[in-house]
């Protein structure tokens, strides 16, 4: 009997992480087979992992090639792996001009927009009452209204970051699904919300999230 082969992605990752969701977002993208490995994050992190992802976060994708592993870890560091790696897929870029703008839109989801809803989230939902500031809540609410300003003015022109659908996007939607658990409303925000509607209808959005009953 053949002996089905194993597929050549590992993820390691934690299920209802927004950085693993979109990484889950871009292999479906893809339609890349990949094995998952959760990780515990209670657990103390075993030297094996860490050699694949040295400060024990997740995602960390593995390739095995005949060769031996490649890991890559830090999710815009994945995605601009993937999209160099199955160039015919949507997460590819067809030429360096839109590499180049894909990747300025990516770094900014994943330096600007994804901390700073990352740390709203913290002060609203995550700190205990003693870890709380209100001076950094409203920083981060003053900084989130201006980046929402700048994407909305952007997304006048683009259906998408930069023009057609790319990794940039990718990492946008988990993100902007955050917006919603912080209780940020986009209603003065028409384009974001729209672009939004357009990246939860892609089918790769589907059960992109871990259900409550996956998460243990
Ligand atoms: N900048 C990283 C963030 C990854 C991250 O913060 N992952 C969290 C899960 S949401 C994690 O691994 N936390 C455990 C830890 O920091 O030890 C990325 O984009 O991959």
């Amino acid at each position: 009997m053949a002996q089905s082969k194993a597929p050549p992605f590992t993820l390691y990752e934690y299920r209802p992480s927004p950085f693993c969701v979109a990484i889950r977002i871009a292999l479906k993208e893809a339609q890349i087979e990949f094995t998952p490995r959760e990780v515990d994050l209670k657990k103390p992190r075993t030297a094996a992992f860490l050699k694949r992802s040295p400060f024990g976060r997740l995602p960390a994708l593995v390739e095995h090639r005949p060769s031996g592993e490649l890991a890559i870890f830090e999710s815009s560091a994945i995605l601009s792996f993937l999209s160099d790696r199955f160039p015919n897929s949507s997460l590819g870029f067809p030429d360096t001009p839109s590499r180049a703008e894909g990747m300025s839109w990516l770094t900014f989801i994943s330096n600007g927009l994804a901390e700073n809803v990352w740390s709203l989230l913290n002060e609203r939902n995550v700190y205990q009452d003693e870890e709380k500031s209100e001076v950094s809540e409203r920083r981060s609410i003053a900084e989130l209204e201006r980046q929402l300003r700048v994407l909305d003015k952007h997304l006048a022109r683009r259906a998408f970051l930069s023009g057609a659908y790319s990794i940039a996007d990718t990492l946008a939607t988990p993100v902007l699904d955050l917006l919603e658990l912080c209780e940020i409303d986009l209603a003065s925000f028409p384009r974001v919300r729209s672009w939004r509607k357009r990246l939860r209808e892609r089918e790769s959005y589907r059960d992109a999230w871990p259900s409550d009953d996956d998460i243990k």
